[in-house]
């Protein structure tokens, strides 16, 4: 059906019709895509054909193509991969080139496995399918009879969220996500600032292509590839990225200037520089005032003051300003019969003082003294001068003057982050980053920091206690257990191992993994393997053998990406726009591996064949009779979609189809700027963009650990290494060729892994450390001892030392074939770091400490 997909004239001409200007601001990006279009168009000519794929090579789904070689049998040779060229999130890095590799791999899982050893051990055997579902599912069957529904978890990276197919429809709560090594953080500092709705994953990004300045901190950009080519279109037209990191990164090799600075020191920079802005009179008052709840007057207990403070029978969601001449105004939002938010109800002419300090009557007679956000904000900066602030984070102050100046002059946005489990302080940095953002006045406007466009395509799905075909049952009473204990929890799948263990606060007996790493994932690897250990039953679905396989009872050969079909809504760019991923390659001859879901429906439907029922499903024995039942979902919400489009404007369903049989994607709705929050409300208590939280004030639980404003701590996830000593920080992240769980065992990854610890020049002088010396290091919390090679340079700030994550230290026994030792090399970041996750949130850090011993001499 793809035959044509990248109709290259079309792009051109739409390149073209904005003009001169238009084009060579697109000029620059467009390069690439000439280059690997060449490459196409040829292998085009040659009789190869074109498939979209959203690449899952990381949890990214960018873009790309794979070119086959048609009439000749699916081979490495024959399935070639490239960008997707004109798709709105192109993809294409070193990883998603490896995919092929991964298809036919030596060490492919291709048949059932049982465990035959210990746990931990890894000695397994092959089992048929019928085999590993039957005894899978009694055993399943027993655990919920004796234990109930919400003794069984299941936890995935992401992959369209599979996982749920197994434990919703069984009545189980706990289908708990990987967030809490990943970007929970980031949605819970949205969630304080834009609120409920604003707060996910990519619903509120940089304006990549158009900004002018970007501050990344603790972003490298060269991970997630999709939104690093929409950003090179601003990068070709002169923007300026600044990377504050304590290592250096790729980028960096280019135009982007890298700013060291010490690890989970960051909320002191931020903090510095809104100082500083406000010093140097560049914050954006206006913007505060009207758009912010800068100027609503908070109580000497912190609280906000409302109306229902100030009239017997007033509202307690009516916030009070005050014009600084004695004049009090109310302000909230508009809601609509449903309880929605839909505008403002204020006065639009009350100019609101930001900078009032007053006393206020209360309803019961009472003077009480009040200040705005504002003044409270401004009183708690004031410690960050440059001075301060470059004592903390070993940012030069002049420095940081500059940057201040530069971020407001340009008008810059800070990245709002994706990767941010680092330090246990990151809610408050996240927190801090998008306040920032609002102290600059760019929300919502070109270049800024925006809320995207989306597309509404809905995929019939299972949900908690709701089929895909409108079927509803009784889930178990239980709350997911995370959220017992980190009630703002996004996913902190730890808690359920812990209680395999303790049994508290309730019993976890049985757990799935599809399509995770967990030793890679998680901070604490000995509390993780000894946690594991207690699981009764602990199923692994994976395509390779990955450390956590040497755990499981059962390990399940999957299908991957490149061997299934889906749509969905493009995950993280400006405009909204749908995709179809339809590689059409089928597993390697011999290799049994099969769709996720049909390994959980499979073995629910064995367990309790009506709750299979659930989700419709009965018995599918072949891969076809199975994508027939979960192809219909896709095809249902795909002509629902279809039909609202063409409701909405006639004809536009076929531009959809045309589109999608072509290029593999469409975009739905084009990016309005300017609507957020100055048209509609955010999600928060006040519908304003909240530099002061309202939200902490729903649960004290929040105010014993938060502040409102976030304020600068030092981390409390591991102890603070002694300075100029042996002890370092020890932090981690993603390159673009080799980490991720997928590639890790992949050729190119052996000769492109980055395997060493990065020491800066001046420490290894110190400690007399040379050039790829073999060192031991031990965490200082975990007493964890491991060799290396040191890799002395100066991409790393002095005090800290980095290891690319996803890349050395795999211990997973017995399956690795003697060529593939090399995954062993190196460490693991996690077995240094405690677990320590942030309370209420549960976001967890994964940088810790380390002392470096040196081995030899
Ligand atoms: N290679 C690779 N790329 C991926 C993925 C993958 O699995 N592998 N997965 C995707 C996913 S799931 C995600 S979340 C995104 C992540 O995308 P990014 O967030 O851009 O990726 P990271 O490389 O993890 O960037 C984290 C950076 O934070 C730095 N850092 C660590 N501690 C601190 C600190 O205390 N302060 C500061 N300022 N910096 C610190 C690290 O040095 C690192 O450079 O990438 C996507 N792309
Ligand atoms: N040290 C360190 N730790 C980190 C990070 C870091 O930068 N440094 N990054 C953190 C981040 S941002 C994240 S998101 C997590 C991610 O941690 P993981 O969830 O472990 O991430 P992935 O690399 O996506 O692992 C995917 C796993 O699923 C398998 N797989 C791939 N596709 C499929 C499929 O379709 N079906 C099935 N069943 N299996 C599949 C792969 O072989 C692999 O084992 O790690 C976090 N941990
Ligand atoms: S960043 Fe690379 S590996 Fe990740 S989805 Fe995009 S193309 Fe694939
Ligand atoms: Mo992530």
């Amino acid at each position: 059906m793809c035959n044509k997909i990248v109709d290259l004239s079309v792009s051109r001409r739409t390149l073209m019709k904005g003009g001169a200007a238009a084009a060579a601001v697109a000029a620059a990006p467009a390069i690439h895509n000439w280059a690997f279009a060449e490459q196409i168009q040829k292998l085009e000519k040659e009789g190869w054909t074109k498939h979209p794929v959203a690449c899952t090579m990381c949890g990214a789904y960018c873009g790309i193509l794979a070119m086959r070689k048609e009439g000749e049998p699916i081979s490495e040779k024959t399935v070639r991969i490239f960008p997707n060229p004109g798709h709105p999130q192109r993809g294409y890095c070193g990883r998603s080139a490896a995919a092929m590799w991964v298809w036919n791999h030596p060490l492919r899982l291709r048949k059932p496995l049982k465990r035959i050893g210990e746990k931990g051990e890894g000695q397994f055997k092959e089992v048929t399918w019928e085999e590993a579902l039957n005894d899978i599912a009694a055993r399943l069957k027993d655990i919920v009879q004796k234990n109930g529904e919400s003794s069984v978890v299941s936890t995935s990276h992401s992959f369209q969220g599979f996982a749920k197919w197994l434990t919703f429809p069984l009545g189980s709560p706990n289908n708990i996500g990987h967030q809490s090594s990943c970007n929970a953080a980031g949605i819970s500092g949205r969630h304080l600032v834009f609120g409920k709705g604003y707060d996910g994953a990519g619903k509120l990004e940089p304006d990549y292509a158009n900004l002018r300045y970007i501050l990344l901190i603790g972003r490298s950009m060269g991970a997630a590839m999709g939104a690093l080519h929409t950003l090179n279109e601003a990068r070709a037209r002169g923007a300026k990225v600044v990377s504050i990191d304590p290592r250096m990164p790729d980028m960096a090799y280019g135009d982007a200037e890298w700013v060291p600075i010490r690890p989970a020191t960051d909320t002191a920079l931020v903090s510095g520089l809104i100082n500083e802005m406000l010093a140097q009179g560049t914050a954006d008052l206006a913007f505060i005032e009207k758009h912010t709840n800068g100027a609503y007057l908070i109580k000497e207990n912190g609280a906000p003051l409302t109306q229902a403070d100030l009239l017997s029978n007033g509202s307690k969601s009516l916030y009070v300003v005050t014009d600084g001449k004695g004049n009090l105004a109310f302000r909230g939002v508009k809601k609509d019969d449903k309880g929605v938010a839909v505008g403002f109800d204020e006065d639009p002419s009350f100019r609101a003082d930001l900078n009032a300090n007053i006393s206020v009557k209360l309803a019961d007679g009472t003077e009480c003294p009040v200040k705005t956000a504002f003044v409270l904000i401004k009183e708690e900066l004031a410690k960050f001068t440059p001075e301060k602030t470059e004592e903390i984070t070993g940012i030069p102050a002049a420095k940081i003057r500059l940057i201040a100046k530069e971020f407001a002059n340009f008008k810059g946005v800070i990245d709002d982050g994706w990767y941010s489990a680092k330090n246990g302080t990151d809610v408050q940095l996240y927190q801090l980053i998008c306040i920032a953002n609002a102290f600059n006045g760019n929300i919502d406007v070109k270049g800024g920091l925006v809320v995207t466009a989306g597309a509404a395509l809905k995929i019939p799905s299972v949900a908690a206690g709701k089929g895909p075909n409108g079927e509803t049952w009784k889930m178990a009473p239980e709350k997911r257990i995370d959220k017992i204990i980190y009630p703002d929890a996004e996913g902190t799948f730890k808690v359920a191992l812990e209680a395999a263990v303790t049994g508290k606060p309730y019993p976890i007996k049985a757990a799935f993994f599809v399509g995770t790493t967990m030793f890679q994932r998680e901070a604490n690897s000995q509390e993780l393997a000894d946690n594991l250990k207690k699981l009764e039953l602990c199923v692994v679905q994976d395509v390779l053998p990955q450390e956590i396989v040497d755990y499981a009872d059962y390990v399940l050969p999957a299908t991957y990406f490149l061997e299934r079909k889906e749509m969905s809504t493009v995950k993280w760019a400006l405009n909204g726009s749908i995709y179809l991923s339809d590689p059409q390659i089928e597993p390697p001859k011999g290799c049994e591996a099969r769709h996720d879901v049909w390994i959980l429906l499979e073995i629910l439907r064995r367990a309790f064949p009506e709750r299979a029922e659930r989700v419709g499903y009965k018995e599918c024995k072949t891969a076809e009779e199975f994508n027939k039942y979960f192809d219909a979902f896709t095809q249902r919400g795909f002509d629902q979609f279809l039909d609202n489009c063409d409701k909405a404007k006639p004809g536009w369903k076929a531009q959809i189809q045309e589109d999608i049989a072509t290029k593999g994607w469409s975009t739905i709705t084009k990016k309005v700027y300017g609507i957020y929050p100055y048209k509609k409300p955010f999600g928060t208590p006040s519908g304003k963009l909240e530099i002061y939280s309202f939200k902490l004030f729903s649960d004290p639980g929040f105010l014993k650990s938060f502040t409102p404003f976030p304020v600068y701590k030092p981390s409390p996830a591991y102890t603070a290494p002694k300075p100029n000593s042996n002890e370092f920080v020890l932090v981690s992240g993603k390159n673009c060729n080799s980490c991720s769980g997928l590639n890790m065992f992949t050729e190119p990854t052996r000769y492109l892994g980055d395997r060493t610890v990065w020491m800066n020049i001046d420490d290894a002088a110190r400690l007399g450390i040379k050039d790829q010396e073999i060192v031991e290091i031990e965490g200082l919390d975990t007493k964890v001892k491991a060799t290396a090679p040191v890799t002395v340079t100066r991409k790393v700030i002095p005090g800290s030392v980095f290891a690319f994550g996803f890349s050395g230290g795999i211990r997973t026994k017995n399956l690795i074939n003697p060529e593939y030792q090399f995954v062993k090399e190196g460490i693991n970041t996690h077995w240094y770091a405690t677990g320590y996750a942030e309370p209420m949130f549960g976001n967890v850090a994964n940088n810790s400490s380390v002392r470096i011993n040196k081995v030899r001499g």
